[in-house]
């Protein structure tokens, strides 16, 4: 028996979406413009998560430049049936809809490699896939309400998928249009096939604070489809501000070799009922069935805090596959949590042994581009994360330095600055695109600089040794004060602020760590 503790991904990981093949779970996540997309992880006690790979992570499957924050890969669909591995997935690009679109890819092994996309004909976010008794494949997804009864109101539609003509073939069936008269956003569906009916879970009222879980049940997968009387039957939106986990939705299902139920789900840790700076992350929930219908954390109605799981072993069987390193300490570029924006890191940087190089790009954090930029997931409240950085490649008008991103739009950055005088800190607080540059003096010749960025809770810092250089306030950057689904990022970055770029910079070292606070009762 183990106890798991909520969340069981932390940081930005939405939109969960999960399956077991034999002893194995396998789990997705959204990763909108951050490369490589989509991490595959696996477990075999819903605890312990390995990434083993990514959906997206050759150059030129998808074309990601251009793309604006919150835009890219959207809720992935991860599931097995055929013989193969399966994921479906959307491209969005926000400011161009006629961009991207739904797409499918298969693996004989969900560590990859993933086949090239397959484009589905088809409008929306969110595609699932779900295989019927006779082996026929049906794919379905969201999109907005043909004809709408209300603003922002969506159907679900269902299709048949023909692998053989990788396309989607006969009928198109709407089954879905919200539970609750008035809800936004009916989205994220997922069809399972469970002792001879078919049930549809789907979320609705966007995925925020007023976010849900609801269910309907069909004969037939073409439906019609009846809702629970107890729709929604999960959402943490009825216990308001004072709940420090809020907005959980989007649920996925999932049986145990035992025969127990589980779903994961996204929900965001908000201290004050409102920001949640380490964006929507993945959560575990108990289920059982009653009366034909499943139960979300059943005589609680709430996530837990921890999930008991029966039968998981105490440690995982030595000499074989060990949880990632999530806890502390130095990231080398092998590791897993390594992101670029819009292109992959081995595009923009080189790895040399345990030091990343990072040559110069003209672009900047400020335009939906592939910067110089290589970063990780902010995935603890209470963190210290250090960097050294060796700049003597720096060519004079570039800079290079430590940055905490929510987007294009949003962030605060530290930055050294080679001029012909030397060195030159300074940092920039970037808010709805309104960008705030501070000088901050000269630094003396050095080869190396050592910046350091400290979270506790909402609070910021930036520190050049053990200067603060510059603060900033979580409950500014976070998604609900910035608009957009992420999480924020720690990073490097390196620009020639659209000169041509010259330079290099080396990240010879990067340390993430977890602080331990003691938080009292909180
Ligand atoms: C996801 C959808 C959603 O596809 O946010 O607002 C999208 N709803 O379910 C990105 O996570």
């Amino acid at each position: 028996m183990i106890e798991v503790a909520n969340p069981i991904l932390p940081g930005c990981h939405p939109d969960p979406s999960i399956c077991r093949v034999g002893e194995w779970y396998y789990l997705v996540t959204s990763t909108f413009e951050y490369l490589p997309g989509l991490p595959v992880l696996r477990s075999r006690d819903l605890a312990r998560w390995e990434t083993i790979g990514h959906v997206i992570d050759r150059p030129g499957m998808l074309d990601f430049e251009g793309i604006g924050s919150s835009g890219g890969l959207y809720a992935p669909t991860i599931r097995h049936g055929l013989g193969l591995y399966w994921v479906v997935c959307t491209l969005v690009d926000r400011e161009d809809p006629s961009r991207g679109g739904n797409f499918l890819v298969t693996a004989s092994d969900p560590a990859g490699p993933w086949s090239d996309p397959v484009l589905l004909d088809v409008a929306g976010i969110d595609p699932s896939i779900a295989f019927d008794d006779g082996g026929r494949v049906w794919l379905h997804g969201t999109r907005l309400a043909a004809d709408p009864e209300w603003h922002d109101q969506t159907e679900v539609w269902v299709r048949e998928y023909a692998p053989d003509r990788s396309a989607l073939v006969g009928e198109e069936h709407v089954i879905w249009r919200g539970a609750v008269h008035g809800a936004v956003w009916a989205e994220g569906p997922h069809l399972y096939r469970i002792d001879g009916s078919w049930f549809l879970l789907a979320a609705e009222g966007g995925t925020e604070f007023h976010h849900a879980v609801s269910v309907a049940r069909a004969d037939a997968v073409t439906g019609p489809y009846v809702g629970n009387r107890a729709n929604p039957v999960f959402t943490h939106r009825h216990l308001g501000r004072t709940s420090t986990v809020i907005g959980a939705g989007h649920a996925d299902l999932v049986q145990a070799a035992d025969g127990s139920w589980f779903a994961v789900m996204l929900a965001m840790r908000a201290d004050d009922g409102h920001h949640y700076p380490l964006g929507r992350e993945t959560f575990l929930c108990p289920v059982v069935w009653e009366d034909g219908w499943p139960v979300f954390a059943p005589g609680e109605g709430r996530l837990p805090a921890t999930v008991r799981i029966p039968w998981a072993l105490e440690e995982p069987t030595p000499g074989e596959w060990q949880p990632d390193d999530r806890i502390a300490g130095v990231v080398v570029p092998s590791d897993p949590r390594w992101t670029a924006l819009r292109a992959l890191p081995s595009q923009v940087a080189v790895a040399e042994g345990d030091a990343w190089r990072l040559p110069v790009r003209a672009a900047t954090l400020h335009e939906p581009s592939s910067p110089a930029f290589l970063g990780v997931r902010q995935q603890h409240a209470d963190v210290d994360v250090r960097c050294v950085l060796e700049v003597r490649g720096l060519a004079e008008g570039e800079s290079a330095g430590l940055v905490l991103r929510q987007s294009e739009l949003d962030h605060v950055a530290l930055a050294v600055t080679r001029t012909a005088e030397g060195l030159r800190l300074s940092s920039e607080e970037c808010r709805a695109g309104d960008r705030q540059q501070r000088g901050l003096g000269a630094l003396s010749a050095a080869d190396e600089v050592e910046l350091a960025l400290s979270g506790r809770g909402y609070a910021y810092s930036l520190r050049h040794g053990e200067t603060e250089l510059a603060v900033a306030d979580g409950r500014e950057l976070d998604a609900s004060a910035t608009g957009g689904f992420l999480g924020l990022w720690v990073g490097i970055h390196a620009t020639s602020a659209g000169a041509e770029p010259r330079g290099e910079v080396r990240i010879t070292r990067f340390e993430y760590a977890p602080a331990l606070v003691d938080h009292g009762d909180r």
